[in-house]
């Protein structure tokens, strides 16, 4: 994993100007980095004014090389012809922004002459720079407003943490505990492509090593995290042994996944071999330091909670691996009950999570497993599932309102969380399913449709969002065009 993350600012220009022009490029470029790096969640590095082919080719290579950065975002100050570009761009390997503004806010009335429109030719120079990039067929995002408009930083905020979802997607590497949960087809996928396409290495561990890890876990370990535990969450169980249990499986997980470099780990309570509990509160414990999970040994939805975490705050973001479960389909009152058998993550808790052991239905638990009982956050959010179609991969997103649970639920043993999805809950039930998302997601009130339609593009992913707007009809001729463009490409 990179720890420094960065973006570079790329500056178009040419030697038509004169020496005075190029400076005052250069000097400008650098107060707009350094400024727009205040209020950015990365820093945004100028480095250079590009004149020449070789200089852009020049920055390419190291932007494609260094690991901290993770994206270029370029701007024409003046014009740029750009056929010097194509030979750099074509080798671009990192996300790329096309970043439309210009210097000044207003045109100078009295000021303006022919000197100042030489300087100042944005309008001129990004269309130009734009051809390209549309010749070239880059995935690319463009952004225009001037450069201290909130809205322009916000945006070039929002895109870089999905490049920063893009790095941490090409460093991901998964772990699984255990195979698929048997029959289970929309879990399953090709490791192979999903390497190719989004860099991941998902690999398998024997449940047998983990239970080892588990066995020479100290008390003196256990006792600190358990310690962590209680300062987190309320106890709300005499069972104190299955909690201190769970912690000696969060330790053991923990200690494998970064012996390994693994940022999500997949397991299924169908091969719990030599385990007591379940992994609950040890999972969602994990997860609210960043980890990704899948259960019943979905390895997709592991690394996209990762994925996601990783684009929101902190690189471990309100984001939850999630189930639908069950609806409240009350005419007119309708909505959709998540949770899972027991891990989700407590970054998306509403109010202070409680510890509680109950029994489990279903699974090799010899022991009733501890986990973290709570209500979701109401507010605006996403669900996203990642579907392998069979020669291509499927980001599919939907926008949902979380509401507080309309019900207290107080047999309900898990962590609960209660929404309508866009646009009523009967009609985005009938575009989900008809775009073939799964009963597994990612909910997220961090991070947004457009990020992850962003992250998908990088990706080189087919992205299908389903919002207020979507009609089944529509939906599905979208869904046909599609298969056949994706076919095509
Ligand atoms: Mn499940």
């Amino acid at each position: 994993m990179s720890d420094k993350r960065e973006f570079w600012f790329v500056v178009g220009s040419q030697y038509l100007y004169g020496e005075e022009v190029l400076e005052t490029v250069e000097s400008r470029a650098r107060e707009m980095a350094k400024e727009l790096s205040r209020s950015l969640p990365y820093p945004l590095i100028y480095k250079v004014t590009a004149k020449t082919a070789g200089e852009i080719t020049d920055v390419v290579r190291e932007a494609n090389y260094r690991g901290e950065c993770c994206g270029v975002v370029a701007w024409c100050h003046t014009f740029s012809p750009s056929k010097m570009w194509i030979n750099g761009l074509s080798a671009l390997q990192k996300p790329y922004c096309h970043l439309a503004t210009q210097y000044n806010r207003e045109i100078p009335d009295k000021e303006i002459d022919m000197d100042f429109m030489n300087l100042n030719q944005a309008a001129h120079g990004d269309r130009e720079h734009g051809f390209l990039a549309a010749r070239l067929r880059m995935p690319r995002k463009v952004i225009a407003g001037h450069w201290t408009d909130k809205s322009v930083r916000e945006k070039l905020g929002s895109w870089m943490r999905s490049a920063v979802g893009a790095a941490v997607s090409r460093e991901m590497k998964v772990m699984r505990f255990g195979d698929n949960m048997r029959e289970v087809a929309v879990t399953e996928g090709d490791k192979v492509e999903a390497q190719i396409k989004l860099g991941w290495q998902v690999n398998t561990w024997a449940v047998g090593d983990l239970v080892r890890e588990i066995g020479a876990v100290t008390e003196a370990e256990i006792d600190a995290l358990y310690d962590e535990y209680t300062k987190l969450y309320d106890t709300a169980t005499d069972d104190i042994a299955a909690i201190r249990y769970q912690a000696r499986e969060e330790i053991a997980i923990k200690k494998m996944l970064d012996r390994e470099g693994c940022r999500a780990f997949a397991n299924t309570f169908q091969d719990l071999y030599g385990m007591e509990q379940l992994p609950g509160l040890a999972a969602q414990h994990l997860m609210s330091q960043g980890y990704g999970f899948g259960a019943e040994g979905d390895w997709k939805v592991a690394a996209m909670t990762a994925i996601l975490k990783s684009m929101g705050e902190g690189e471990k973001g309100a984001s939850a691996f999630m189930e639908d479960y069950t609806y409240h389909l009350e005419e007119g009152n309708e909505y959709s009950l998540g949770a899972h058998m027991l891990e989700v993550c407590p970054s998306i808790a509403a109010d202070r999570p409680r510890i509680e052991t109950h029994p489990l239905g279903i699974g090799m638990n010899e022991k009733d497993p501890a986990r973290l009982v709570f209500e979701g956050k109401a507010g605006k959010a996403v669900v996203a599932s990642l579907v392998d179609m069979g020669g291509r991969l499927r980001l599919i997103v939907q926008d949902i309102e979380a509401v507080k649970p309309i019900m207290p639920m107080p047999n309900l043993p898990v962590a609960r969380v209660m929404w309508r999805a866009m646009p009523d809950v009967v009609t985005g039930v009938e575009c989900w399913i008809t775009a073939g998302g799964a009963h597994h997601t990612v909910l997220s009130y961090d991070v947004s449709a457009e990020q992850l339609r962003d992250w998908a593009r990088m990706m080189d992913i087919e992205f299908v969002h389903i919002t207020r707007e979507t009609t089944p009809e529509k939906l599905e001729n979208e869904l046909f065009l599609a298969d056949l463009a994706w076919k095509l490409k």
